[in-house]
């Protein structure tokens, strides 16, 4: 890796070194609110353009381009790789992923294919462009963590309570543990391909883990989690991120994270009480505030700043992903001023 990324400040914070200035990047800055987005993807579907590379290379740089921010995230989806592997599933518009048929028996199991690094060409191709285009900027790859692909999976689409995801964790262990264990060696070959070609640290989404207790969480899903941060190699920094998660921020490090991800529920300086020693923790900006009267939202990003002071490191992120209807230009702005408040 160049000397320059190496060192850039979002790579330095990760593993709690100092920075010349708190890094800043947005979860969903890609294909949310910007103009130039929608004009790029015309009509194409949303899977179709994850796996067309001169598309997936400028929808990853627009966000890059227009906020300055301190790290790119690849253009794709969490149920790529299992689309790309072969599962039947779409990404239906205002919806979200929808499974043709729900996984919910031990048969239906032995259906989810295993991924092979040419299904995903398109994407370790588009990886390789944009680790030359950005330069010192480092490029984050991703994945689902297998509780929450498991949850698509079992209930078919996305769910408020992930009430059948429960069942069968607590009704058929043998039969969740095989769909987890699945699900984590496909997100391990995942991530693994997009640092093999250039990705310089990867997060690890479990979007939905907060609707878990934390005993369940540890019996339940850990040890899936836990075995796909632990196959990315250790010099590359992982971030776990999920929403609603204060209950299981410690869990979540322990899982094997270097940087914790927090919603907006939990302020950073409690958030790194919670976490304990030797991990950075990335957020946790509430998307919301963005639509609050500009002093506002310039306060509350001051005050993100200074409870992440408590952390050993910290990466300024939104408390979860941008609302499509967020005006790009308040983005920039609170991007400059995370920059201009902690250069101190
Ligand atoms: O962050 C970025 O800018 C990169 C792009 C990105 C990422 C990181 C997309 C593009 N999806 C994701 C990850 C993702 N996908 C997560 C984890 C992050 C999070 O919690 O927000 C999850 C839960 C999904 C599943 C998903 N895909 C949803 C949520 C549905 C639900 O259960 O509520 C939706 C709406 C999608 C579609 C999707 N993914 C990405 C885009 C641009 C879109 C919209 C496409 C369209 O509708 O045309």
């Amino acid at each position: 890796m160049p000397a320059a990324l190496s060192d850039a400040a979002f790579l330095r914070a990760c593993r709690r070194e100092r920075a010349a200035y708190t890094p800043v990047w947005f979860m969903r800055q890609a294909g949310r609110s910007l103009p130039e987005y929608l004009t790029a993807r015309g009509d194409t579907a949303m899977l179709q353009a994850c796996l067309r590379t001169d598309l997936v290379v400028e929808l990853t740089m627009q966000p890059v381009r227009r906020y300055g921010v301190d790290a790119a995230i690849l253009f794709s989806d969490i149920v790529l790789p299992l689309h790309a592997a072969g599962l039947e599933l779409d990404i239906v518009s205002g919806v979200g992923p929808v499974v043709a048929s729900p996984v919910r028996t031990s048969a239906d199991v032995d259906r989810i294919p295993s991924l092979s690094p040419e299904q995903v060409a398109p994407v370790t191709d588009a990886v390789r462009a944009l680790v030359a285009e950005l330069g010192a900027t480092p490029l984050i790859g991703f994945a689902g963590a297998p509780f929450t692909l498991a949850s698509y999976l079992i209930e078919g689409g996305p769910s408020r309570d992930h009430a059948r995801t429960k069942a069968l964790m607590y009704g058929d262990e043998a039969t969740w543990h095989a769909l987890a264990g699945r699900l984590a060696e496909v997100a391990s070959t995942y991530l693994r391909l997009q640092v093999e070609a250039g990705a310089s640290a990867v997060q690890l989404f479990d979007s939905w883990a907060g609707a878990l207790s934390a005993e369940d969480y540890a019996r339940y899903v850990l040890p899936h989690s836990a075995r796909v941060l632990g196959s990315v190699p250790a010099d590359v920094p992982k971030i776990h991120f999920g929403v609603g998660t204060g209950e299981l921020l410690e869990l979540m490090g322990e899982a094997g994270a270097d940087v914790v991800g927090v919603d907006w529920r939990v302020p950073l300086d409690e958030a790194a009480r919670r976490v304990g020693p030797g991990r950075a923790l990335q957020g946790n900006l509430d998307p919301a505030v963005v639509f609050a009267p500009w002093p506002v939202v310039a306060e509350r990003v001051r005050d993100v700043l200074r409870r992440g002071k408590a952390a050993e490191g910290h990466v300024f992120n939104l408390g979860h992903g941008v609302f499509p209807d967020t005006d790009p230009d308040v983005l920039a702005r609170v991007v400059d001023v995370v920059h201009e408040e902690s250069r101190g």
